[in-house]
């Protein structure tokens, strides 16, 4: 569907329009008293959310993204479906997964207390995708995903969540001191630091272990952000820092100062093992803490 038959299906007044990106993709824009939100049916991506009561936007989007069929959105909350990172086996097979560079389909949309509630759908590799997206002053994410399939079968998931953040140095990130990670660089498992994690240099970790909240500190801004997961066995935390920033295309050489992930998962030894015609949900729901 285009901008305008999307409009005419699932436009509602103010609150939510569909319009045509430069790039060519369609976006949808949500304008409310609560806040300000975008998503593109590419990836089932939002892109952008700022609730009205702070002045920045909490989700990070590149300058330099790319935005087309085949290509990922570098910001936002990339959707990494049925493996994270690279492919287990095939290299050929595109980073992420099946499903973060290709158009969902919008189902729903509705507006409710405030909040603008929309349902986006994929279909990958025998698995069914749902995702239940929130925007209001608080962000919900749900993404059900149903197994299809005669055979039990694992994935992986990943909402890939980017921050914006004042400045990378200032920052702390509490609510996973406890939990031992894997070191995605040195390829070794770390124990828990029981201390909050601070960015000095470039960062990829996979905590296994279950996050109750999790609490991202801008200093520079005043401002923190709750991360409140629900049925995710994984937190992975990055920054690509200086050299890793130089080398992606989609991403300026300074934008690392002014953001980083951490990312509601299940992977590695704590995929989801789901049976066929099972449905399983993982969840997020971010808020900005004065
Ligand atoms: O989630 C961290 C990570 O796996 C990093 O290793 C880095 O590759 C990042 O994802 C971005 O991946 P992408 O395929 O979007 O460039």
């Amino acid at each position: 569907m285009d901008a305008h038959q999307l409009q005419q299906s699932f436009g509602i007044d103010s609150a939510l329009r569909f319009e045509t990106h430069p790039s060519g993709l369609v976006q949808g824009i949500v304008q409310t008293e609560s806040c300000d939100a975008r998503f593109f049916l590419l990836g089932g991506h939002v892109s952008h959310w700022q609730p009205t009561s702070t002045p920045w936007p909490v989700l990070f989007l590149s300058e330099q993204s790319s935005f087309a069929e085949g290509k990922p959105i570098r910001g936002g909350i990339p959707l990494c479906f049925p493996w994270f990172s690279a492919h287990p086996t095939d290299p050929s097979q595109p980073a992420h997964g099946l499903v973060r560079q290709v158009p969902w389909t919008l189902l729903e949309s509705q507006v409710a207390d405030g909040t603008v509630r929309i349902v986006m759908e994929q279909f990958a590799d025998e698995f069914l995708l749902r995702c239940k997206i929130g925007f209001g002053t608080i962000l919900e994410v749900e993404l059900d995903i149903t197994n299809r399939a005669l055979r039990t079968r694992d994935c992986e998931v990943a909402l890939h969540t980017y921050f914006d953040i004042g400045a990378i140095e200032k920052v702390a990130i509490e609510g996973l001191e406890e939990i031992p990670y894997l070191d995605q660089l040195t390829r070794t498992v770390c124990p828990a630091e029981h201390g909050p994690i601070r960015f000095t240099r470039e960062t990829d970790r996979i905590y296994q272990g279950v996050a109750e909240r999790i609490l991202l500190h801008d200093v520079e801004r005043n401002r923190s952000i709750s991360i409140d997961a629900g049925n995710s066995h994984s937190t992975i935390v990055w920054n690509p820092w200086i050299e890793k920033s130089k080398r992606m295309q989609d991403f300026g050489d300074e934008e690392f100062q002014r953001m980083c992930c951490i990312e509601t998962a299940s992977v590695r030894d704590h995929s989801m093992s789901i049976a066929p015609n099972e449905t399983t949900a993982i969840r997020v729901r971010y808020a900005v803490c004065p």
